[in-house]
């Protein structure tokens, strides 16, 4: 260092950074514009040629929001408030990627985002509380202080279908997709997946496809998005509103626009309810039959079925083939206990001479060949091969790092298959590494959430170089504490009971096949004002040295 340059514990004058951010996504970018502002030295590594995270890998055709534009952005600069005006209600990813840059420019943030750089290993090193990072070029990073922002559905699986690498045509997994454009004109394409995913993409490729053919497994409750453009006049009446709707995102319990019904099902007659459905099924934006449905309908098994049976009927009405339909309706599993899929004529594709749907529980897949798909009855030659299979969720991508705190211990073995964190974020025996959108978070409405929970961690910092603090660990009480109260949290809500994404359960990943609780589910004002409490508390429930 220099004469002169002050040296205290916390000086990181020997590091390459005080402060390193893996991933440029929507936290990444977040991170560093608050860390910025708070005067650190941070540098974000990404693993893309581009920043955008989700939005810059998952360029499939139909993806878009499934929340609304403007609840869905960030609200930490009022001069992007009042310069980016959104054009749909629910924006295409085109524009989302383009708002992210947007964003990108204006803050100069890729002057300090390395792209082209996918890390393999993060060690801690007690010898002077920093972290190496090494990347797949053996490259060397190190930092005082470690955050995550690798996203929660970033680390893409395929199907354990034998000869899944067999396939000679043109194969994609919609979380990948190629930059340059695809298309799918007299082709015949094969789709494996009807997730959120598989839906948006659906839809979209039955309007040029030669032929499509989806493989479903496991039917969704899909129920309509109603997008609209955004014309100049609504986008001024939009964002005259900001403030109210930030304020109702604040408030509400996953972060989201909607508000919950506050009467029961059982409170109100058949009639009633049914009104009140179709209303929503028919004008209701987004997820609002989801999220303002009658409260029991997300606990009660009866209110539950009778919600679903009346969803059924509708998808019994679009769709012109019975046994499609009966096919396209989901048995498993109510409606709202997944994340529900939105759509815009998913179920009319099926009318389409060009679609077919094949349920591979009646005629499952027995392998992928050089040409297409072998089914217990067919093989269908295909042209092109998608994979919207989805996830390897919340803690796949710390599971594809080597990730060691204390004494050499590997996070993956400290979680053995189910998370344990202190609010999300912080692990014990992983000192000086906060996590953004870490297992046991709120997700919910995750730019709300990410806003949250950037502007807590980097807050965090800053007071620790304040007060002189070079080493900041959980405590092993408060993470016992946090993972018994996120258990607690999930009892009783249908979702919880289901195998999904959120429960933790993925048929294609080697030990996921058991449910577990990998999100916070409580509400958010709630976490967001136990966080609070710890930062009023002077961080006090940390080991800080
Ligand atoms: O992934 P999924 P996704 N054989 O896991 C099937 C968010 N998102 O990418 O259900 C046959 O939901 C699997 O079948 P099954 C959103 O939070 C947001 O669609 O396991 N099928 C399922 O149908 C969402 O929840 C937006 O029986 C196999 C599908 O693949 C999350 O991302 C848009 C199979 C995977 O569905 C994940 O959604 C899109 C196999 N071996 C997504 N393996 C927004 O708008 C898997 N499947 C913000």
């Amino acid at each position: 260092g220099s004469i002169g340059e002050p040296t205290s514990k916390t000086s990181a004058k020997d590091l390459d950074c005080e402060v390193l951010v893996i991933g440029a996504g929507l936290s990444g970018i977040l991170s560093l514009y608050r860390l910025r502002e708070l005067g650190f030295r941070a540098r974000v590594l990404e693993a893309g040629s581009g920043a955008g995270g989700t939005w810059y890998w998952n360029r499939y055709p139909g993806a878009r929001f499934d929340s609304e534009s403007y609840s869905y952005q960030f609200t930490f600069s009022q001069e992007v408030l009042n310069e980016w005006d959104w054009t749909e209600h629910f924006a295409g990813q085109p524009e989302i990627l383009a708002y992210i840059n947007f964003l990108c420019d204006k803050f100069d943030l890729r002057s300090d985002i390395q792209f082209h750089t996918k890390l393999t290993t993060a060690h801690f090193d007690q010898s002077n509380n920093s972290w190496r990072l090494t990347d797949d070029d053996g490259r060397q990073y190190t930092c005082r202080w470690l955050i995550t922002a690798i996203g929660f559905l970033s680390a893409p699986t395929l199907p354990n279908i034998p000869g899944v690498h067999d396939f000679k045509g043109e194969a994609h997994h919609t979380s990948r997709w190629p930059q340059h454009p695809v298309t799918f004109e007299n082709k015949r394409v094969g789709l494996i997946g009807t997730g959120a995913t598989g839906i948006q993409c659906i839809q979209e490729i039955a309007k040029t496809a030669g032929h499509l053919t989806v493989f479903q497994r496991t039917p969704n409750w899909a129920v309509p998005l109603h997008n609209s453009p955004i014309s100049t006049e609504e986008m001024s009446t939009i964002r005259q509103d900001y403030p109210a709707i930030f304020d109702r995102c604040h408030r509400s319990y996953m972060n989201f626009l909607h508000m919950p019904e506050t009467r029961a099902l059982s409170e109100v007659s058949q009639e009633e309810r049914e009104a009140f459905w179709a209303d929503l099924y028919d004008n209701g934006r987004g997820f609002r039959l989801w999220l303002s449905n009658y409260r029991d309908v997300a606990f009660d098994k009866k209110a539950n079925r009778i919600c679903s049976d009346w969803i059924a009927d509708r998808i019994r009405q679009r769709v012109h083939d019975p046994v499609t339909a009966e096919k396209l309706i989901p048995r498993n599993h109510g409606f709202g206990t997944k994340r529900v899929p939105m759509e815009t004529g998913y179920y009319e594709a099926y009318n389409q001479p060009n679609v077919r749907l094949v349920d591979v529980t009646e005629t499952p897949i027995q392998r992928i060949t050089a040409t297409g798909i072998q089914t217990s009855t067919e093989t269908l030659d295909l042209d092109m091969l998608i994979y919207a299979t989805g996830f390897d969720a919340v803690t796949g991508a710390f599971d594809a790092m080597d990730i060691r705190g204390l004494d050499g211990l590997a996070l993956k073995g400290r979680w053995q298959g189910s998370p344990r964190t202190y609010v999300g974020m912080t692990v014990d025996g992983f000192p000086n590494l906060f996590m953004s959108m870490g297992p046991h978070q709120s997700y919910g409405n995750i730019p709300r959430s990410i806003e949250y929970a950037v502007t807590w961690i980097t807050a965090a910092l800053a007071h620790f170089r304040e007060k002189d603090v070079a080493y900041v660990e959980a405590t092993a009480e408060g993470v016992e504490m946090w993972t018994r109260h996120v258990v607690d949290a999930a009892k009783g809500s249908l979702a919880n009971e289901v195998d999904s994404w959120m429960t933790g359960v993925n048929g294609n990943v080697a030990g996921k096949q058991k449910r577990i609780i990998n999100r916070y589910t409580g509400s958010a004002p709630g976490f967001r004002k136990f966080c609070d409490g710890i930062a009023g508390g002077g961080y006090s429930t940390f080991k800080l040295a």
